[in-house]
């Protein structure tokens, strides 16, 4: 069975719109505040349609080679402040048409997969689908981060089928070996940890500690191909 996270709902009140929407004042302030919470429930939706796509790929999968290529499945909503923020940083105004044309990661879906063959399979068969359309694809497995960050990033449009109309969503995958993802959840909580000046050598470390997690990767996938891990059940 997958274990399978759910992203909390955000709590927000109508004052955290209070400087929002500037060029939408028109509408008035509990317009803004409904309208901004039902593009949320979209983009939740939109999650929701993701997460199901690689449970199916996991259960089909899962039949036919007694394995399961999906270790977990995340998934997360920008939260309000972030979501202005990069918004101003990229000189956009905070309004609802600016969120949906130019934030690709508002939803965002983590695929932990168990080997790297399993990550290129599951990202194959996922594009593949007639109602995903990809935006763009990142491949820092093959050209990992000069930090050594590795993982798969799709940023994908996908329908969600509301009673009245069909809504077109993007959502950001990222796919990762449950190596790959050790490695980047540490990393991340080390390099945000307040008050704590991150060095050059803490950053060397880490480096190597990304190399030690691909060469870790790599014995695995030898293993697996060593015990047939992936022949057939019935050929
Ligand atoms: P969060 O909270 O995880 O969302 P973008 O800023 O997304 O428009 P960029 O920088 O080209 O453009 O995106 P990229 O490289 O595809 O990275 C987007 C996300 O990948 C990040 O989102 C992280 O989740 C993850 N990521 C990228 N590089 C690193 C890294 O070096 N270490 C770790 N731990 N994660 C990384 P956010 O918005 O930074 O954060």
């Amino acid at each position: 069975m997958i274990n399978q996270e759910k992203s909390k709902k955000e709590q927000i009140n109508i004052s955290d719109i209070d400087d929002f929407f500037v060029s939408e004042s028109n509408q008035d302030q509990y317009s803004n505040f409904y309208n901004y919470q039902k593009l949320m429930a979209y983009y939740r939706c939109a999650m929701m349609e993701i997460a199901t796509k690689f449970n199916v790929l996991n259960e089909e999968f899962s039949l036919q080679y007694e394995r399961n290529p999906i270790s977990s499945i995340k998934s997360r909503l920008k939260k309000i402040n972030s979501i202005k923020e990069k918004l101003t940083k990229n000189g956009y105004p905070f309004t609802l048409d600016a969120i949906e044309e130019h934030l690709n990661d508002v939803a965002g879906i983590r695929v932990v997969c168990s080997f790297t063959d399993d990550v290129y399979m599951l990202a194959n068969a996922f594009t593949k689908q007639d109602d995903i359309t990809v935006i763009a694809r990142k491949d820092y497995i093959k050209n990992p981060k000069p930090n050594g960050y590795r993982s798969l990033h799709l940023i994908v449009t996908v329908p969600i089928f509301l009673a009245h109309e069909k809504r077109i969503m993007k959502v950001e995958i990222q796919l990762r070996t449950i190596a790959m993802d050790f490695w980047a959840t540490l990393e991340h909580q080390l390099r945000y940890k307040k008050n704590v000046e991150f060095t050059d050598d803490m950053a060397k470390e880490l480096f190597l500690c990304a190399k030690l997690s691909e060469e870790l990767d790599s014995k695995m996938d030898m293993l697996r191909d060593k015990v047939q891990l992936d022949k057939k059940l019935l050929e």
